[in-house]
């Protein structure tokens, strides 16, 4: 049997449905509240102690941490590869992985909290939130996440957040005019894994940020027409975010573009 523990409009559980999409995987569903902090229980620390997810149950055997899902996936099911053949393909497919895991998927965390999703935690009330922040168990993510709730786009990560991305979408555009792929000519685990971000980055009204980045755009399209996409991503999407992201992400693009401007004059 294969679980999965994940939540709708998380970005790293978007990354792992879609591996298990592409690979015709079948799974159940183990969907959590990370508003109501069905992550932070015990029962699912002692899943994951970091309290987040995803997390994979295959036969009992207890997968964590979405990278090391995406490989797992591939290796333990059979269907299309996921993976470059080549050695060398096989290492730039895991140094776009790690950038992810080393800082850009924690500044997705600062953005979309900064811009959004603090309405729907500040809205729980003082003491919800707090327990919420004071759960974290990760030290540095605490104060991050308290950052980013309390003080929104004004938090001292917000700017160094926009920045990277921006840095980020550039080298993914640098890249994609030598290669259709990420990783080279095979899609892979690399392109799996930005699909969730970029489209996070849409749903936050800054698509702008490839308006000039035409070869990441025609990547974007191509990926989102894929079957795996609408199965793991369009499909389970939530309307309440959506429209949250929409007025908040609209509402804040102007000062996100001065950040940008400002820096390219330095
Ligand atoms: N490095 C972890 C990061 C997982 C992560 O940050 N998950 C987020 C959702 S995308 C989460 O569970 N956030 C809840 C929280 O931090 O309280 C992975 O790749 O699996």
């Amino acid at each position: 049997m294969i679980e999965l523990y994940h939540n709708d409009m998380s970005t790293c559980a978007q990354k792992v449905r879609l591996a298990l999409a592409e690979k015709g995987v079948r799974w159940e569903s183990r969907h959590l509240d990370l508003r109501a902090r069905d992550h932070q229980t015990p029962a699912y620390l002692k899943l994951n102690p970091n309290a987040v997810v995803p997390t994979l149950v295959h036969d009992g055997v207890v997968i964590i941490e979405s990278t090391v899902i995406n490989e797992y996936i591939d290796d333990a099911f059979g269907g299309v590869s996921l993976r470059p053949v080549d050695a060398a393909g096989r290492a730039r497919m895991r140094l776009w992985t790690k950038q992810l895991d080393e800082g850009l998927h924690a500044d997705t965390g600062v953005l979309s909290t900064s811009i959004a999703f603090r309405y729907q935690k500040l809205e729980k009330g003082d003491r919800e939130v707090q327990a919420l922040v004071d759960n974290v168990p990760d030290a540095v993510k605490r104060a991050r996440v308290r950052a980013n709730i309390f003080e929104g786009v004004q938090s001292p990560y917000f700017k160094e957040s926009v920045l990277r991305f921006d840095a980020l979408l550039g080298r993914m555009e640098t890249t994609l005019a030598n290669s259709q792929w990420l990783a080279g000519d095979t899609y892979s685990l690399a392109d799996i894994a930005y699909a969730p971000y970029l489209t996070r980055l849409e749903h936050l009204q800054m698509k702008e940020l490839w308006s000039e980045r035409p070869r990441l755009g025609r990547w974007f399209e191509c990926l989102r027409e894929r079957e795996a996409y609408q199965i793991a991503l369009t499909q389970w999407f939530n309307a309440k975010y959506l429209s949250l992201m929409e007025e908040k992400g609209e509402r804040e693009w102007p000062a996100i573009a001065k950040i940008i401007k400002d820096a390219e004059r330095r």
